[in-house]
């Protein structure tokens, strides 16, 4: 990329030309370039106009729950899950934790690691930066890269923050909210919140006390409540085959959105 006097990182559009064209070749090196522009340069996102999103049948899953519920840990396993169908998964990972510290990012990046050798699988972690509403600002931006990279699947795991856990329903086709048992009144907290904007809830850590107590009071409220013990994977084709059957009656369907609880 090209320099212009003072400003070393500005970029003219024939580079944008250029990166946009290698990220619709799939060039990885390019989808991870773009993104950090337009991380950092609101300019970059002419290249997004020259983008080919047209005619992808892309899927985007969100997954929400609070910090700590398991969310990574099940992203980790879904990917294993349509990395075994041959698709490309993208997955971005949403953190409140600063760049500086990276502490969650890290362990993200742990939770995943057995797919960090493979080529068909992109995972990205992008901190919130204080923005508010559960992701980060160039999170929409960085799943439409992937889309015209021609991820098939992209996996967005988004921090648990009630009620603004909003913007992942404008983003996603499908939002599956992870919660892990003994959270006792947050679980009522969760109901106003976050649940209530989720298509799939998931009991994670069903192995721990509590989990059966915690399914009973969800699905009072929610008829479609699955549990999932991620560390093992147990569970997790049931939510696959939740989030696949999910996504054809919305194909079915064409408009308007029916969430199961
Ligand atoms: N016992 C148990 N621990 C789990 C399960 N799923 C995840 N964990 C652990 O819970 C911790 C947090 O998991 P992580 O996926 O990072 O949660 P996140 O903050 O929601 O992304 C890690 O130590 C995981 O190994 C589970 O099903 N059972
Ligand atoms: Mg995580």
């Amino acid at each position: 990329m090209s320099s212009h006097g003072s400003h070393p990182f500005l970029c003219d559009l024939h580079d944008l030309v250029i990166l946009a064209e290698q990220v619709g070749a799939g060039n990885v090196r390019a989808v991870s370039r773009l993104i950090s522009l337009l991380e950092n340069h609101p300019g970059a996102r002419e290249a997004l106009r020259l983008l080919n999103n047209s005619s992808r049948g892309t899927m985007v899953i969100g997954v929400t729950g609070y910090p700590g519920a398991g969310k990574s840990t099940v992203v980790n396993r879904l990917v294993s899950v349509y990395r075994q169908r041959g698709l490309k998964v993208g997955v971005l990972a949403v953190d409140i934790s600063s760049p500086v510290t990276g502490g969650a990012l890290l362990g993200d990046r742990i939770r995943m690691q057995e797919h960090a050798l493979d080529h068909e699988v992109y995972i990205r972690s992008m901190a919130t930066r204080g923005y508010h509403g559960g992701l980060a600002p160039a999170t929409g931006d960085a799943a439409l890269v992937l889309e015209a990279a021609g991820y098939e699947v992209i996996l967005i795991e988004t921090i648990g923050v009630g009620q603004n856990e909003i913007d992942i329903v404008d983003l996603a086709h499908i939002v599956v909210a992870v919660v892990a048992p003994g959270l006792g009144d947050e679980i009522q907290a969760m109901k106003a919140g976050l649940l209530e904007v989720a298509h799939i809830v998931v009991v994670n850590k069903r192995d721990l006390p509590g989990a059966d107590n915690t399914l009973r009071d969800l699905r009072e409220w929610c008829p479609n409540v699955l549990r999932t013990v991620a560390t093992t994977g147990e569970g997790i084709s049931e939510l696959a085959a939740a989030i696949m059957a999910h996504q054809q009656s919305r194909g079915a369907r064409l408009v308007g959105e029916a969430r199961n609880c």
